[in-house]
């Protein structure tokens, strides 16, 4: 029993003693549960009472999974919300880039960016494709259309963009050279939910676009995805090989995974929907702030979006120039040393990691911008919840240097 005067942090930390089951740092843990941290993101949560008729009806029709009703709802309720066509649920955002990948049968090599999440990569391993990084566009940090085509190979299948902190790539550089070279483009669309250019939906680009629904991301379901397609053909595709393959009872015409989403995560991602445009018309205000607060700061550039014209302000990346008087390293560290917990997204560039560094295309001298990106840029905390005042704590680091 834990003890009644302890804080709910102290009981975590002494109950995962008692069992020996010490797999973190207690003191990390205590760190990042006192409340004073601030950490790079928390989860919009709606209140909780909005959510238990969810759960009752779950309760009442005992349907958890299996593309249930929820499940049904929620690809509807998305579809009408992105302004897309089809969509088709995933439990996570990694699964559903695999997915993906698999859906459009893609082998061979695959263009991709070493500035964004592993997963992003990852994705290509798991589907035995090599991975060929291309540098990022110095302004965007997304791929760079220019060095696109000096990487096509015989061997290319396709290209795989990220809308990196979902300011959009250059969609239609990136088409033109898939047309030229015949080459399939699926968008890593993990940070671009809601994203629109002049032209609708950025999800609507490319052959497919993959979305994350993580804990951490602008509309969250605890964990889920989804994969954007243009019709429904290629959408029973997808749904055959997120559910094993399976077609009917006796029939299974693909190697498919389990990658559906379950009713509960449905459930929560529909009451979310009903909470999104506040969410995001609260992180636009603490954008604006510190877009004017830091404007005049020698040495801090904060990212300009790409001309979208619909944003969701899902990272507020700055980047830390020479002329800063301290360092990127310094900085994040006195963020730390007053429990900011701002992040260095994303630092090391994936062809930094073991698995890919080998590989010709992950040699630094081919990826000198992303390079020097990773090297400078930090992520400031950006969600609903941030108060004036946390902001003010986290702007005044920057200030006094
Ligand atoms: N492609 C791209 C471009 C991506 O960015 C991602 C995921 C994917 C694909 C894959 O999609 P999923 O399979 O994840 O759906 C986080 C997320 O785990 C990851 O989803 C995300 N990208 C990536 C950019 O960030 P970490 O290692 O930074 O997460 P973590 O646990 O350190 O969380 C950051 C902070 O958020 C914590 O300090 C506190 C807060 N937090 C986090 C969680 C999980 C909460 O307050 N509550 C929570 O439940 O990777």
């Amino acid at each position: 029993m834990n003890a009644p005067n302890k804080s709910i942090n102290e009981n975590i930390a002494s109950s995962l003693i008692e069992e020996d089951k010490l797999v973190v740092d207690i003191s990390e843990l205590q760190d990042r549960c006192a409340s004073n941290n601030i950490f790079v993101t928390q989860p919009y949560l709606p209140p909780l009472e909005e959510f238990f008729p969810y759960l009752e009806k779950i309760w009442d029709n005992k349907i958890l999974t299996n593309g249930g009703p929820y499940h049904q709802q929620l690809e509807k309720a998305l579809c009408e919300y992105l302004g897309v066509e089809h969509l088709a649920l995933f439990t996570n955002g990694t699964i559903a880039l695999v997915t993906a990948l698999q859906a459009l049968r893609i082998t061979g090599e695959v263009i991709t960016t070493p500035y964004s999440f592993v997963a992003t990569a990852h994705s290509l391993l798991w589907n035995g494709i090599k991975p060929v990084f291309v540098d990022i566009d110095p302004n965007t940090l997304n791929l760079d259309p220019a060095k696109i085509e000096a990487a096509i190979t015989p061997q290319t299948t396709a290209i795989l963009p990220v809308h990196c902190y979902g300011h959009p790539c250059d969609v239609k550089a990136i088409q033109k050279i898939a047309d030229i070279y015949n080459l399939k483009v699926i968008y890593d669309a993990a940070h671009a939910f809601g994203v629109q250019t002049e032209s609708g939906s950025v999800l609507k680009y490319g052959d497919l676009s993959v979305l994350s629904f993580h804990a951490t991301k602008v509309f969250n379901t605890f964990e889920g995805g989804a994969i954007v397609c243009p019709d429904a053909k290629t959408k029973q595709r997808i749904d055959h090989l997120k559910n094993f393959g399976f077609v009917d009872e006796l029939t299974v015409v693909a190697p498919g995974i389990n990658g559906k989403m379950s009713e509960l995560n449905a459930a929560f991602g529909l009451l979310q929907l009903q909470h999104i445009d506040h969410a995001v018309a609260r992180r636009k205000e603490i954008d604006s702030i510190y877009r004017e607060k830091l404007k005049n700061v020698k040495g801090i550039r904060c990212l300009q979006d790409a001309g979208e014209k619909v944003q969701n302000y899902s990272y507020f990346p700055i980047l830390v120039e020479k002329d800063f008087p301290i360092s990127r390293e310094e900085l994040y560290q006195k963020f730390k040393d007053k429990n900011i917990f701002a992040r260095r997204y994303f630092y090391p560039l994936i062809s930094d990691f073991p698995m890919y560094r080998g590989m010709p295309s992950a040699h630094k001298e081919n990826l000198s911008v992303a390079t020097n990106a990773a090297s400078k840029v930090l992520c400031l905390p950006i969600y609903p919840a941030l108060t004036p005042d946390e902001q003010q704590r986290i702007i005044e680091v920057i200030a006094h240097n």
